[in-house]
């Protein structure tokens, strides 16, 4: 693996990948990016020069995407729009980009013959209830709730339809939700923690019983590169590391820490559709590949993430003020 292109490395996770896989291995990095809002070139400042180019382009452009893929040995796919309660105002730019995008690096990786991975997420397979233990596993039935799900899962039939008919070798990781570093403000955690830096109160969602799975950002990216070292080809692994918890418990775990009474949020407008519980088992990528989580504790996790945004006002404060108008409009 000696060049990797990757698509969609400016965003969260991305940027974090590229980080991880410059610091673990001796591979040299293509970030392709179209730098939406949600990038960030802040995230990718640093990295020496000699293992990073950044070509500023769209995956569903298959002109830039062609003169890209056959340089490269690996192609990793992180590029998507990625946040639920855009995709519900306009869906549009979510399946162009996460279904046309995902067919256009297919397309170029059987041609060229490269190894792909594909990066989606556990919302494919719907919602689970919150009365139940059960967990997704990569058993678990397609039945995505949203709009963007929607797109996602379309993403990943397209690929298991290229490894079966066209042979590609290709490979797909289905995460949980990611904290962390460089998180869009416009997410349920960095929104929390930046409305309390600003003196504002947190924002959730319905009744709050929601339960996400949480999951740090390296931890997600060190199974990422696990799949493309070790996993086999035409494999789905689940990525998830048993951090279950309702929105409520987050929220108070953030108030908590940052010095405010657990009670001081407001309850808000609900999302349309929004699914009720999410969960991991990720029995298989423990077992056939030794991955394991490093940031187990999810309250230590979640106060070095606010320990970073409280460093990092210059970054987010600019989207601050239009994230929260457009929330605001839809009493969210
Ligand atoms: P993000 O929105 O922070 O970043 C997405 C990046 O993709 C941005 O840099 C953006 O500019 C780029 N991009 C968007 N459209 C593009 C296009 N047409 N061509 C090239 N680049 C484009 O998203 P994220 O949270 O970092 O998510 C990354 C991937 O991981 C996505 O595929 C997402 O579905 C998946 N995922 C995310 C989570 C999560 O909790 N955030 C969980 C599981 C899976
Ligand atoms: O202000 C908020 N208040 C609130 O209660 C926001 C922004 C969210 N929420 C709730 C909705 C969800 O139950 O918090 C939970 C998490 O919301 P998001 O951060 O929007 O994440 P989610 O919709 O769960 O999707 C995320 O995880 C899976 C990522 O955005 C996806 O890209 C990934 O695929």
């Amino acid at each position: 693996m000696q060049k990797i292109l990757v698509a969609g490395g400016a965003g969260f996770i991305g940027s974090n990948f590229v980080r991880h896989v410059v610091s673990n291995t001796d591979a040299r990095v293509t970030v392709l990016d179209k730098m939406t809002y949600a990038s960030s070139r802040d995230a990718l400042v640093g990295l020496p020069e000699a293992r990073l180019q950044v070509v500023v382009g769209d995956i569903a452009d298959p002109a830039v995407v062609a003169r890209l893929v056959g340089a490269h040995d690996v192609v990793v796919n992180f590029a998507a729009e990625s946040h639920n309660d855009n995709a519900l105002e306009d869906p549009s730019p979510f399946v162009q980009t996460n279904v046309v995008g995902t067919y256009v690096l297919l397309e170029a990786v059987r041609r060229e013959g490269v190894r792909f991975h594909h990066v989606s997420t556990d919302e494919v397979y719907g919602d689970l209830r919150l009365d139940a233990v059960e967990r997704f596993t990569e058993q678990s039935p397609y039945r995505p709730s949203s709009p963007y799900a929607a797109s996602k899962a379309a993403a990943d039939h397209l690929v298991r339809a290229w490894v079966r008919s066209f042979g590609v070798e290709a490979t797909i990781s289905n995460c949980s939700n990611n904290y962390g570093p460089w998180q869009h403000v416009e997410k349920f955690i960095p929104r929390q923690i930046t409305n309390v830096i600003n003196g504002g109160r947190p924002k959730v969602y319905g009744s709050g019983e929601n339960v996400r799975d949480w999951i740090h950002t390296e931890d997600h990216n060190s199974a990422v590169l696990a799949v493309l070292e070790r996993g086999r080809i035409g494999e789905t692994y689940l990525v998830g590391a048993d951090g279950q918890q309702t929105n409520l418990d987050v929220v108070r775990m953030i108030l908590r820490l940052m010095g405010r009474p657990e009670d001081d949020y407001d309850l808000v407008a609900d999302r349309a559709g929004h699914d009720l519980r999410y969960a991991i088992d990720a029995r298989k990528l423990r077992a056939e590949l030794g991955w394991k989580p490093v940031h187990s504790n999810f309250e230590e996790g979640l106060a070095r993430t606010i320990a970073w945004y409280e460093r990092h006002v210059d970054w987010w404060r600019p989207h601050k003020d239009a994230v929260e108008a457009s929330y605001a409009a839809k009493r969210m």
